[in-house]
């Protein structure tokens, strides 16, 4: 199936063609300050335990020497117990600003959002589709939403995408995903797969199709961060796809989504907040590596570098 017909939007889109879009200047810079003063004042709360991105453990705050967060938080919308920052989030994933950018690109209609994440410096992730993770069912419904909180350049180690990959689901073992542009094979199957290093300056959004192959590199500077804020959604009504790890229990519910403060904008996660928070402060204390989880070799895409933590 086509990006065309599996997107509802206009086949003409940037999204639909490309599998990808760059939308300048939409998050207006204040909801961003507003975040990111207020994850500043957080950053040393002793209620500020979250699950990490990609580790699947929960933890509290890894500080480097200048203050930035090493670990990136899974869900930052959903910290209950930190109610100004987690106000400061929902203000951005659940804004109009980005339900326009969404419509814009991917169709008119109602989105879940399924996840959110927050970088506050720069990781490097590994090549994948998102599909591999979280996908719709059929593949490719799912829409990621890249928010830069400042102006990103070369040494952030930036987002980029390979264009028009957003064809079919490849299979993890079928190229070398830490090296494309030398796997002979990727480029003769997919001959128009520039990889662009995308450069957002601070308010940019960058869309992109579940099926797009996309990662980041490795941050050539020490000091140089790369703050974003990441969310993905799909339209309500589509089915979504088995988790690649099996849980007991699961905070989303995709049959029965709950509200958000934007009536077109509802969210997977139904979980009460401040019960997830104390989840968070709960199974950080215990530091079990059975928290781990048995999938983390499959979702720990992340690769942080630098200094030792400072916290
Ligand atoms: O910001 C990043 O490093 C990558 C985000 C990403 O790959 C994703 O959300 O799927």
């Amino acid at each position: 199936m086509g990006p065309a017909t599996r997107l509802a939007g206009n086949p003409a889109t940037s999204l639909a063609r490309n599998g990808y879009a760059v939308i300048k200047g939409a998050i207006p810079s204040e909801r961003i300050n507003a975040l990111l003063a207020s994850l500043e004042r957080i950053k040393r709360s002793r209620r500020f335990r979250f699950r990490a991105q990609g580790t699947n453990s929960f933890e509290s705050p890894n500080l480097d020497v200048q203050g930035n967060l090493r670990n990136s938080i899974h869900n930052p919308h959903l910290l209950g117990a930190l109610p100004a920052f987690r106000k400061t989030v929902e203000a951005i994933i659940f804004s109009d600003q980005l339900y326009r950018c969404l419509c814009q690109e991917a169709g008119e209609g109602v989105y879940v959002n399924w996840q959110t994440m927050l970088f506050d410096r720069s990781v490097g992730t590994k090549n994948h589709q998102d599909s591999w993770y979280l996908d719709t069912d059929p593949p490719g419904g799912v829409i990621g939403a890249w928010i830069a909180l400042e102006d990103i350049s070369m040494e952030c180690g930036p987002f980029k995408i390979y264009e028009r990959t957003n064809k079919a689901r490849i299979d993890p073992s079928d190229y070398d995903f830490s090296d494309l542009e030398h796997d002979q094979a990727f480029q003769r199957d997919h001959p128009e797969a520039r990889c662009v290093r995308l450069l957002p300056a601070k308010g940019d959004v960058i869309l992109w199709d579940s099926l797009l192959v996309h990662g980041a590199d490795m941050p050539t500077s020490d000091v140089k961060t790369r703050k974003s804020l990441t969310a993905h959604f799909y339209h309500l009504g589509k089915a979504v796809q088995d988790q690649p790890i099996k849980r007991s229990f699961s905070i989303y519910d995709h049959r029965a989504p709950a509200k958000s403060r934007h009536r077109n904008i509802l969210k997977a996660a139904t979980i009460n907040p401040l019960v997830y928070s104390s989840l968070c402060i709960g199974l950080a204390a215990f530091k079990s590596p059975a928290l781990v989880g048995r999938g983390n070799e499959l979702t720990e895409i992340r690769t942080v570098v630098g200094d030792r933590a400072a916290v």
